[in-house]
Order: structure tokens, then C-alpha cells, then sequence
């Protein structure tokens, strides 16, 4: 009887775990400031294990608990920061408040 509920809390504990899955996705942004930005606010969410903003390729590599998180909720937070991800735009007034050298959209004439 002990012997099957410690084999039914080691299966239960291990379906809470999760899986580690890894995604990139397209953020816009410019310079090293934004970087950090980018990977600070996807590091915030719960279950982002690793966070890599490539500058040039404007693509962001994520490594995160399945259990925990999702695509969609990361780029939810990154968008939130003031930068416009494959699936979420940041809304203006975030936006406006970007340091100078971060604003990635193109001038309105
Ligand atoms: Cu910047």
C-alpha cells in the first residue's frame, strides 16, 4: 500500500514538473538597451529558464517550463515593455515612452 502511493506522488510530481521547451520568435527593438529590455521581460515570466535577443536578426531564442508557460504569455510581457513581438504590438503610449535610439517603428510623416 506505501510502496503505491509513493509511485502514484513520483508520477504526479513528475506531470507537475513539466518539460522544458524552447522557442524563438521575431521582437523588434534596436540597440543594447533594448536587449536587455527584451530579455529581462521575458525572464520575469514564471518558467523562463534562458532568454537570447540577437540585435542583428531581431529573433529572441527562449528556453521555458511547458508546465508554467507559453509562447503567447511571453510575448505578452515583452510586448508589454514596449516591444512589438511576431503575435503582440506594444500599445503607443508604451511605446513613446522608449528612449530614443529604441524607437524600431518607422517614422509617421
Ligand atoms: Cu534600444
Amino acid at each position: 500500500m506505501l510502496i503505491m502511493t509513493v509511485i502514484l506522488l513520483a508520477a504526479g510530481l513528475n506531470l507537475s514538473a513539466g518539460t522544458v521547451k524552447k522557442a524563438s520568435f521575431k521582437v523588434n527593438g534596436n540597440c543594447g538597451m533594448c536587449k536587455t529590455r527584451i530579455e529581462k521581460a521575458a525572464k520575469s515570466v514564471t518558467g523562463v529558464t534562458t532568454a537570447d535577443w540577437n540585435q542583428s536578426t531581431k529573433v529572441l531564442a527562449v528556453s521555458y517550463n511547458e508546465a508554467k508557460t507559453n509562447s503567447d504569455q511571453i510575448q505578452k510581457a515583452i510586448a508589454k515593455v514596449g516591444h512589438d513581438t511576431e503575435k503582440f504590438k506594444a500599445d503607443d503610449k508604451t511605446y513613446n515612452a522608449l528612449p530614443g535610439c529604441c524607437k524600431y517603428r518607422p517614422k509617421a510623416k
